[in-house]
């Protein structure tokens, strides 16, 4: 039918001129006005025409694949980053329809990418967008900003081409160009630079990275990912069974999960489609990630409201009914049930409202009654069916709400008597003289040798030293109870002057710099993980705003005559053995076994002196990068080395040999 419609077009007896004429009609300046204006304002349509924007196009059109895989008509997507920064998209779909389009008289195919509000929403029962993005405009948007962009259609045993160039404009109408006995679409598109100003470069890294989280969110689609700008050519293919359960995988993949089991559900009610996945670790950090329509809702809304209400519930029943909580002890919270879990919160909706000012909370409020009835039940069930596993859960949620409790009751006592000695800094720190905060930095040192080395080494103006007994790295699994119980904790909280938990006030801090100094050792990484876990959860906007730091001590000190050489790892080490050719065999090799081995000037010059020291700022400025650096952190296997070879690369450069 749609093939005759072709026929008739381009077999048609009316003159050419009076045609166009004809064709000219309402429609087709509208389209032509409203390409102009998406090229007029671009960040209307796709937020920005920085990198960001660039790549956005690609979203919207790997976007359209996905519908089609989403609707069941399409099992493998490619995406390739051609030569020449031009990208295609491929899917072996049904294939955009190619008949002529009743209200625009041109073919359907030109109609999607022309016009501003035609959806997918043409032909029987073409369902709804559900993968976010610009609701079926996403495609004419790309077309408008784009310096040509063609389309291939491989349909009932034809393929159909078209192009269009400069913005939009059709070079000329859908025409079959040949056979096939497949069916799909192939869309290539080169951004307009005249528009991207910045750049039109496409960056593998971040194609990648929403690739594979568009595999994650759509299990079962395999996606293959090729760049064939470079020499060789690079191919990942991306395609998880298990969908969000694997998303969970992956995101723990870092930590130590309570047990291997990922908690899985999934449901559909009222045409919305609930799939949530989550799994325990050993941290103390919750890490939930939520999506609507594939996209990510940072700022949650009622899927995560439904899913918080329901996990807290259920778990509170289930700790009840199986005596793991007393009928006089007070239930857990909802704080208490996420402390440690990683879960990913996937829902599919045909209409769904966006809030916030970011747009980034989801505001249909039937979802979360949905999301709560759906997830409520599977999980209730799972616990039923698991009791070990659930033991596990239980023990961690209790731990977590008696930890609270603690720390409740030291906020109490520690208030009390701030109210009393309130001028009084603890006697262990060694303050400053200075008092404009801007200025002050707090050592935090472990140890009461280095401490010493700390306190005769520093600059007094600017320097303040508080040394840490190496008692508290047993806390490490009983957290929050024991930290509040520990004397070095309670100082650090009055000598950094903000309070803490919800009363924290960083206005109030005495030091814009926290430096935290251990030995490179397994204890001091303990106590390093310990302190940074205490500011995560206690004094979280110390570390949001840049604030904390962690001090980089040398491994070894390396001496060769009179000349001392500081190395701060292996590599350094190999680097200088290298410069140093065969004299290397006359190096004396000192290796640090702690801070405590340096005197005060060493430790001046190699960690503090400001001029000269290395320090590693920790910064979590949003959750899903802070839960990766965090990992980095807080693994014992995973030192923080950043830019090792930049750093290399500077010691090289300084070694006067
Ligand atoms: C609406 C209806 C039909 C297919 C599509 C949209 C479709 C759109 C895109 C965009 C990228 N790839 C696509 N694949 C399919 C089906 C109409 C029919 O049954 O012939």
């Amino acid at each position: 039918m749609e093939n005759d419609e072709l026929e008739k077009e381009t077999h048609s007896f009316i003159p050419e001129e009076e045609k166009a004429d004809a064709n000219y009609t309402e429609e087709n300046i509208q389209v032509l006005e409203g390409l102009e204006a998406v090229r007029k304002r671009p960040g209307m349509y796709i937020g920005t025409t920085s990198e960001a924007g660039l790549h956005h196009c690609v979203w919207e059109i790997v976007d359209n694949a996905i519908d089609e895989a989403l609707a069941g008509y399409c099992d493998t997507i490619h995406v390739t980053i051609n030569e020449g920064n031009t990208v295609t998209v491929k899917d072996n779909g049904r294939g955009i329809p190619v008949g002529i389009h009743e209200k625009t008289g041109r073919s359907a195919v030109e109609t999607v990418y022309t016009i501003l509000h035609a959806g997918g929403k043409f032909g029987e029962g073409g369902g709804y967008k559900v993968s976010g993005g610009l609701h079926g405009v996403g495609a004419s948007v790309v077309n408008a900003l784009s310096e040509w962009l063609e389309v291939k259609v491989h349909k009932d045993g034809g393929i159909y081409f078209i192009r269009f160039e400069n913005g939009g404009h059709t070079v000329e109408p859908l025409k079959r160009i040949g056979d096939c006995d497949d069916s799909g679409t192939i869309v290539t598109f080169k951004p307009d630079a005249t528009i991207f100003k910045d750049t039109v470069v496409f960056n593998y890294q971040t194609i990648r990275d929403r690739i594979r989280q568009m595999a994650f969110l759509n299990k079962g689609v395999k996606i293959i990912l090729c760049d064939d700008r470079g020499a060789e050519q690079v191919k990942e293919e991306f395609c998880y069974a298990g969908g969000v359960k694997e998303y969970v995988e992956y995101l723990n993949r870092n930590k130590i999960p309570m047990s291997e089991d990922v908690i899985y559900c999934e449901g559909k009610e009222e045409g919305i489609t609930v799939e949530i996945a989550m799994q325990y670790n050993d941290s103390y950090v919750p890490s939930i990630y939520s999506f609507c329509n594939n996209i990510n809702t940072h700022d949650g809304g009622m899927h995560e409201d439904g899913f918080k209400m329901a996990l807290t519930r259920v778990i509170n029943n289930y700790a009840r009914n199986n005596k793991y909580l007393k009928d006089n002890e007070e239930s857990v919270t909802s704080d208490d049930c996420r402390e440690g879990l990683t879960a990913v919160i996937s829902i599919k909706h045909p209409d769904p409202q966006y809030e916030g000012q970011t747009k980034g909370k989801l505001g249909n409020s039937e979802v979360r009654r949905i999301t709560s009835s759906i997830f409520g039940a599977q999980l209730e069930r799972f616990l039923a069916e698991n009791p070990k596993i659930a033991k596990l859960i239980m023990d961690k949620v209790i731990l977590a709400a008696n930890a609270r409790q603690a720390a409740k009751a030291a906020r109490e006592n520690t208030r009390r008597k701030s109210v009393l000695e309130i001028t009084s800094l603890p006697g262990k720190l060694a303050d400053c003289a200075s008092k404009d905060a801007s200025k002050c930095e707090l050592f935090i040192v472990e140890g009461d040798s280095a401490g010493g080395s700390a306190k005769n080494g520093r600059d007094r103006e600017t320097q303040a030293i508080m040394p840490l007994r190496g008692k508290i790295l047993n806390v490490e699994k009983a957290l929050p109870k024991r930290v509040f119980g520990n004397a070095e904790i309670g100082n650090m909280i009055i000598a950094i002057g903000g309070g803490f938990g919800s009363d924290f006030d960083i206005s109030k801090i005495r030091y814009h710099k926290i430096v935290i100094m251990t030995d490179a050792d397994v204890d001091g990484s303990h106590i390093r993980i310990l302190l940074l876990t205490f500011f995560y959860r206690y004094m979280r906007p110390l570390i949001e705003q840049g604030y904390v730091y962690i001090a980089q001590p040398p491994l070894y000190k390396a001496s060769r005559g009179n000349k001392d050489y500081y190395c701060y790892n292996d590599e350094q080490l190999e680097v200088l053995k290298q410069k140093l050719g065969p004299a290397a065999k006359t190096l004396k090799l000192q290796r640090y076994k702690g801070l405590g081995e340096m005197d005060a000037i060493q430790l001046w010059e190699t960690t503090m002196d400001p001029e000269k020291r290395k320090m590693i700022r920790v910064s979590l400025s949003d959750a899903m990068e802070a839960d990766q650096i965090f990992d980095e952190l807080m693994g014992d296997r995973v030192e923080p080395r950043k830019d090792f070879i930049k750093n290399n690369a500077k010691f090289v450069k300084n070694l006067d040999i």
